[in-house]
């Protein structure tokens, strides 16, 4: 009953990432401001991969262009060239209400606008103003102070709260260390202010594609990829899992590319085929699935304390939950060290993120049940309803998750008790 399964794995991998990026409902965000304030370098550092440069541009009307790209569920819209008069205002307001109407169609929204001044011009023309006003009756509005230094910007932000605009928030960011002179920088700031609120502006169904798009909080995102992960796992191995031969072992190999490539797309990275190539090796995913079927069984359960022999044997539920957790938790890590590497330009090699992986999921399997995030996996079993499994398992992986102490909890493993009380 095994699917035939001699592919390779990490393209498979790569595959069913993108498969699983287009099931991800897309956030469309509208970014706004005169030319040369700074949006270009805003957009490339709060997202990922150096949007405003590489990102498909595609001019959609006189003074807005579209930015996307495939492996990002979000669309931004960003304003061209605008030296703001009042006659280019009329012209941007009726393009973006054109804008807004044909996105409709599409039963699509914009969902926020970022409107940009440049903290050190420190004014603001009455042009702005209106335009700020016609938008933020269609959408939230951000009002975001760029390029903000000192005094000057902190004093143009109490001008501007002072002005009452109908503005969900004003942030100052400095989006890129700015260089005053050889000695002094100040360092980029107020980005992960811009981020927090954006998601507190969201509705909660298009976390999921700003999550994947930001770069500014990496530590959200392996906290998203961990709910999930822990949610799919209980779900898949838990209540009503029945154990399998190890002979069919091979069951587990398309269960888990299928988990990675969704654990992938909910953290949102871009992983080239080396590196993919890696962390499947790692895995001891070189040649055919089958193989690695056997491996999984061979090389891995002997590895998981008291998880008995192999031979003859079978893979129970907590088995099965143990080695998934194990390959989760370290290729969440994986990603995260990527993340933050590739935020801090600097270059990671598929050999190093190899050695990485295969270190990290060892050493879990040899935690075994005394790992922590398999324990959290299990103390969740009770919680779960069939109908939220389904939920997760179909796109929309960021089901609440409380970590409620007062939670009831039953049917604690006998080895969990212990230690939780
Ligand atoms: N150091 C630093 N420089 C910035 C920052 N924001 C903008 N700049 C600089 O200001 C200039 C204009 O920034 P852009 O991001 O291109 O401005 P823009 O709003 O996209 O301009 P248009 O695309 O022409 O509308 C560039 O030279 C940037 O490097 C920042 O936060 N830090
Ligand atoms: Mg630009």
């Amino acid at each position: 009953m095994a699917p035939k399964m001699d592919w390779n794995l990490a393209g498979e991998l790569t595959k069913q990432t993108q498969a699983e990026i287009e099931k991800i409902e897309k956030v469309h965000i509208l970014v706004v401001g005169k030319t040369g304030v700074g949006k270009s370098t805003l957009i490339n550092s709060i997202f990922r991969e150096n949007l405003a440069e590489t990102g498909i541009g595609q001019p959609i009307t006189k003074h807005l262009q579209k930015i996307e790209k495939d492996d990002i569920p979000m669309v931004l819209y960003d304003t061209r060239g605008l030296e703001l008069d009042a006659e280019t205002q009329q012209q941007v307001s009726a393009e973006i209400e054109q804008t807004l109407i044909n996105m409709a169609k599409n039963n699509e929204k914009m969902h926020v606008a970022y409107y940009c001044l440049n903290a050190n011009i420190s004014r603001i023309e009455p042009v702005e103003i209106q335009l700020i006003e016609d938008l933020s009756k269609k959408m939230p509005v951000i009002l975001i102070l760029t390029q903000a230094i000192g005094e000057q910007a902190l004093k143009f932000e109490e001008y501007l709260i002072n002005q009452n605009l109908p503005v969900q928030s004003i942030i100052r960011v400095m989006a890129k260390d700015y260089q005053v002179t050889s000695e002094y920088t100040i360092p980029a700031y107020g980005l992960k202010e811009l981020v927090e609120r954006s998601f507190g502006l969201l509705p909660q169904n298009l976390h999921i594609a700003f999550n994947n798009a930001q770069q500014i909080d990496i530590d959200r995102k392996a906290r998203a990829a961990r709910r999930w992960a822990r949610k799919y796992i209980v779900s898949t191995f838990g209540v009503g899992f029945t154990p399998i031969p190890f002979s069919d072992a091979t069951v587990l190999v398309p269960m888990q590319i299928g988990m990675m490539a969704h654990l992938t797309a909910i953290f949102g990275i871009s992983l080239d085929h080396a590196t993919t190539l890696g962390i499947i090796g790692a895995i001891g995913g070189t040649g055919s699935a089958t193989y690695i079927g056997r491996l999984i069984v061979s090389n891995v359960v002997k590895l998981i304390p008291g998880a008995g022999s192999v031979a003859g044997g079978i893979i129970s539920g907590t088995t099965a939950a143990l080695v998934t957790t194990a390959l989760a938790m370290s290729y969440i890590e994986v990603l995260t060290f990527i993340a933050i590497k590739t935020v801090n330009n600097e270059t990671v090699t598929p050999k190093a993120v190899r050695e990485m992986m295969k270190k990290q999921y060892q050493s879990r399997l040899k935690r075994g049940k005394a790992d922590p995030d398999f324990q959290d996996a299990m103390a969740k079993m009770p919680d779960y309803s069939a109908k939220e499994d389904l939920q997760a398992r179909d796109g929309q992986p960021q089901v609440k998750v409380t970590r409620d102490r007062n939670e009831p909890k039953i049917n604690w493993p006998s080895w969990t008790r212990r230690r939780k009380k």
